[in-house]
């Protein structure tokens, strides 16, 4: 049977779809919520809240109960024994630190006990830092000043040294509780982690998700020896190998085949990060289509057809898990920005969604920095939203007007940001979970002046891991597997309305807004 598997442990869910490849459907489709159906973990929004200086962890041991659940209820919609192929991605940038039981205990998995129980004793560190964490400026500073700048990081990882990518997480670890790092055997991405459960030993990391660690060499997309130095000693022993998104990295473990009726000798493709995978699942994987992706995080991303770094330093280049690589940008306050406000009036996403209708396009000047927590694009720390225009707006008693500011503001500072990559596309195809809304996807489509689109199927990380898997193993080309599976969805195109020049006086009067909460 043409049934392949893709999974997406992301920031707030672990979700995933199977696709029969012969006749272009998607046959199953679940998804756990991690805050909702895992309230033993006390991470409502997929992470533990309140962490000091910055720090936002999750508990891995949550991922892989949710992992249990999600195959038990793919289990009950089909037989998944037709599976032939699987793969998946993660939230980019967590790490999972595992100690001398890990090899052992990966190994022999038994299904008469749950994944988080058997593998419970082989964690080094009991916590994940997820890429919300911005615990570690000293960190990227003493690395930058080690390897001779951030221009040095930038042209061999991609990026300058961030305070979410891995390598600095890995530093401040090392450096806060040295006995811990020393126990530890493995470190693992949250994507190759889950990859390495479903076959039983350790996954590689692909270029995608390795590219967000300021440790991978992006000329030649394997591990430098001078950024792991310059990160914490004895790295290299701790991290598994780096491959291309096309390497199949072993067979699903007995554990799965005994526990949900797995085919024995299914192949695993290498995991990749949610954003590169959500990349071949927006059929997007070949230049001149662009994305952006409306999850926990917003981010905007395409193909590239060469390697261009960001001269503000914000913006990432990432390995393409189709070949090549792609360009990234990530702003941290995307989809709970936009909640913190809803919440804020008590609305529900209608009421969210009738304030557009309400208000006009360009707000009559009322702006927003819409950052409830220390921004990435551009890098700022403010610990709240600046509003300006009258005082009852800035008061929080305009609820509609606070709305549309939010989202105005969110992508005026992505187009603005954005620049750096000159994509000047007809069309952007949305993805995640805002992307459902059609109010903000008019205002993303007059902010871009182009036309916004979804496609059919919503869950694009997902799909894109499947499609990767299909590709690898199951001989169908990933150009044939977007024309069965990336197909735009007919009603949702929204074109621009609006006059360009309101948005152009906007972005110049949002950016002066920046400019002096920066100084
Ligand atoms: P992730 O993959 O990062 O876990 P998702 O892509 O599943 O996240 O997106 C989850 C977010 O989608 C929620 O935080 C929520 O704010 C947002 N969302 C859900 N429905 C709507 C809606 N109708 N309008 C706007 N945002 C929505
Ligand atoms: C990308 C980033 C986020 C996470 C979670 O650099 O930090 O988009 O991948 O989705």
């Amino acid at each position: 049977m043409a049934y392949a598997l893709g999974i997406d442990s992301s920031t707030q869910s672990c979700s995933a779809l199977i696709i029969n490849i012969n006749e272009g459907k998607v046959v199953a489709e679940a998804s756990v919520n991690f805050g909702a159906q895992l309230p033993q973990y006390h991470a409502p929004s997929g992470f533990i809240p309140d962490g000091e200086n910055g720090e936002v962890h999750s508990d891995p041991l949550m991922w892989l109960d949710a992992l249990d659940m999600l195959l038990e209820d793919l289990a009950g919609q089909c037989d998944l024994s037709k599976v032939s192929a699987v793969s998946g991605a993660g939230q980019q940038h967590g790490s999972v630190y595992l100690n001398s039981q890990w090899t052992h205990r990966v190994k022999a998995l038994s299904p008469d006990q749950p994944l988080s129980e058997q593998l419970a004793p082989a964690l080094s560190r009991t916590t994940s830092p997820i890429w919300m964490d911005s615990s570690t400026s000293l960190e990227c500073q003493e690395i930058a000043a080690e390897l001779g700048g951030d221009e040095v990081i930038c042209a061999k990882s991609g990026s300058i040294a961030v305070e979410r990518f891995t390598g600095p997480q890995i530093r401040r670890f090392w450096k806060n509780d040295t006995a811990a790092y020393e126990q530890t055997e493995r470190i693992h991405l949250v994507s190759s982690f889950l990859c390495s459960v479903l076959i039983g030993g350790d996954a590689a990391i692909d270029t995608g998700d390795g590219a967000g660690m300021n440790l991978v060499n992006i000329e030649y997309w394997d591990w430098d020896q001078e950024l792991l130095d310059a990160t914490a000693p004895d790295l290299k022993d701790k991290l598994p190998d780096v491959a291309q998104g096309n390497t199949v990295v072993g067979e699903l473990a007995g554990y799965f085949i005994e526990k949900y009726g797995f085919a024995a000798g299914v192949p695993v493709t290498v995991f990749s990060g949610d954003n590169p995978s959500s990349l071949v699942g927006m059929g997007a994987s070949q230049p001149g289509k662009l994305v952006i992706s409306l999850g926990t995080s917003d981010t905007f991303f395409a193909a590239m057809p060469s390697v261009v770094a960001d001269p503000a330093g914000c913006g990432h280049v990432f390995g393409n898990p189709s070949g090549g690589s792609m360009s990234l940008q990530c702003f941290v306050n995307g989809s709970l920005a936009r909640e913190a406000v809803k919440d804020r009036f008590g609305y529900d996403w209608e009421q969210f969604s009738d304030a557009f209708a309400k208000t006009h396009v360009g707000n009559g000047g009322k702006r927003m920095l819409p950052f409830f927590s220390p921004e990435t694009s551009p890098r700022i720390e403010l610990a709240a939203p600046v509003l300006t225009g009258g005082d009852a707006f800035e008061n929080w008693q305009e609820a509609d007007a606070a709305i549309r500011a939010c989202v105005e503001g969110q992508f005026l500072n992505m187009k603005l940001r954005t620049a750096w990559m000159q994509l000047a596309p007809e069309v952007i195809y949305l993805t995640g979970g805002a992307s459902k809304n059609d109010a903000i996807a008019q205002v993303i489509a007059d902010i871009f002046q182009a036309n916004v689109q979804r496609l059919v199927v919503s869950g694009s990380v997902a799909l894109g891991a499947a499609m990767r898997a299909a590709s690898n193993s199951l001989g169908k080309s990933l150009p044939e597997l977007e024309s069965l599976f990336c197909q735009p969805e007919p009603d949702s195109k929204r074109i621009p309305r609006s006059d360009p020049s309101i948005y152009s006086k906007a972005a110049h009067e949002l950016e002066g807004l920046l400019t002096s909460a920066v100084n």
